[in-house]
């Protein structure tokens, strides 16, 4: 009885219209509900995660473009921007495919990480600055004209910048100047003088001064004279006033590594001050270059765990205000650098072939949230 006077036929009649797309709607939302969670790394991650990315592979695989797209909210130049590509003849700059990439991120405000202005690496070195025959101020002005062109292209737009990479010898932590095995030396410091490395980073500032700007390396995980020795280089930059924001810690690593050494590195590394970027991780599952190896159960839980604990370990160590984030070397299996180079089969990435997250993917994700 009380109904009847509380819910009058008509007062029903204009609930059930107002509640009527509510229901609808509700329903349809079910229908449409995606069973699997809608996690990716970026929206757990509480600092940047990218990817070294490639423009070919953009505007031909449909997989890697989404999954670069979906999963990362940075990336950083692969090879497009590196001298051989930016320089090929003297003074003719091409940045068509660096402006792929920059594009690709701009429309979807990825932060793009420049990969790099100067490298000794002669895969990385067209042959004119290769056979280059010039005085010293000849090649001081080569040098300056080629970071000064690239950084300036890209002002306002790259937010960073690899700007010396890998100068650094492994046997002694010194800086590459003679080649220790053929080809190891370095071309800019035999032509350029010992200082070459702060000048490179003053010209960069020069060109953006907004532009944060990283040294970028590898082996503080497993070499601790080089580790010293570049944390004495970034901490002398600083204390001279040159405009270094940052470290790469390049961390190609592999299941084996040792996880304390991996710790102290962060530490030490974090110490200075400095931004820190884990620039190019990759964990190979076979480092002894196995021919027969099978990416079996036990590699690929051994490997979830180690991305697990690097990620982890990185968000737990360095100080929130120097996370620059972390970066993979590539996206899947199949564009990883490491087959093609040491000539092995492995699977480094946490995506596979064909960019599905793999069970390290997982390792991956854990890392973040824990
Ligand atoms: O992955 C890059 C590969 O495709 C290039 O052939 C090579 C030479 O330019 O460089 C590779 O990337 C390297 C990066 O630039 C610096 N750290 C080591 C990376 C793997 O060799």
């Amino acid at each position: 009885m009380r109904g009847q006077k509380l819910l009058s036929p008509k007062l029903a009649i204009r609930l059930i219209f107002l509640l009527l797309p509510l229901a609808v709607w509700s329903c349809k939302k079910k229908e449409v509900a995606n069973p699997a969670p809608d996690v990716t790394l970026k929206s757990v991650a509480p600092f940047p995660v990218g990817a070294a990315i490639n423009p070919w592979l953009l505007k031909s695989n449909f997989n890697y473009y989404g999954r670069v797209a979906t999963e990362y909210n940075s990336v950083t130049t692969e090879n497009v921007l590196k001298f051989d590509f930016v320089e090929p003849q003297q003074n003719q700059f091409d940045f068509s495919e660096g402006d792929t990439i920059l594009n690709f991120a701009k429309a979807r405000h990825m932060r793009v990480h420049g990969h790099n202005l100067i490298w000794h690496n002669a895969l990385a070195l067209p042959d004119w600055v290769i056979n280059f025959s010039g005085n010293t101020a000849a090649w001081e002005a080569l040098f300056k004209n080629h970071i000064e062109t690239e950084v300036a292209h890209y002002k306002g737009q790259i937010a960073s910048w690899d700007v010396v990479n890998e100068a650094i010898r492994d046997d002694n932590g010194a800086i590459r100047n003679l080649d220790v095995n053929p080809g190891d030396g370095s071309i800019w410091r035999r032509n350029l003088g010992p200082d070459y490395i702060a000048r490179a980073f003053q010209y960069a500032h020069e060109a953006d001064p907004n532009a944060l700007l990283f040294y970028n390396d590898y082996g503080q995980e497993w070499n601790s004279i080089k580790l010293d020795s570049m944390i004495a280089l970034v901490t002398g930059l600083k204390a001279r006033g040159v405009p270094i924001s940052g470290i790469g810690m390049q961390c190609h690593i592999d299941i084996n590594m040792s996880q304390a050494n991996f710790k102290i590195a962060l530490q030490k590394l974090a110490a200075t001050g400095l931004l820190i970027h884990i620039s190019e991780l990759d964990i190979s599952v076979n480092p002894g270059n196995d021919p027969n190896i099978t990416y079996n159960y036990t590699l690929q839980l051994q490997q979830t765990n180690m991305y697990q604990y690097v990620v982890q370990t990185y968000k737990n160590t360095v100080p929130k205000a120097q996370q620059y984030g972390i970066t993979t070397w590539n996206v899947g299996d199949a564009d990883s650098w490491i087959p093609g180079f040491f000539k092995r089969k492995d699977w480094p990435l946490p995506f596979d072939s064909l960019y599905r997250p793999k069970n390290c993917y997982n390792g991956y994700l854990n890392g973040l949230k824990n």
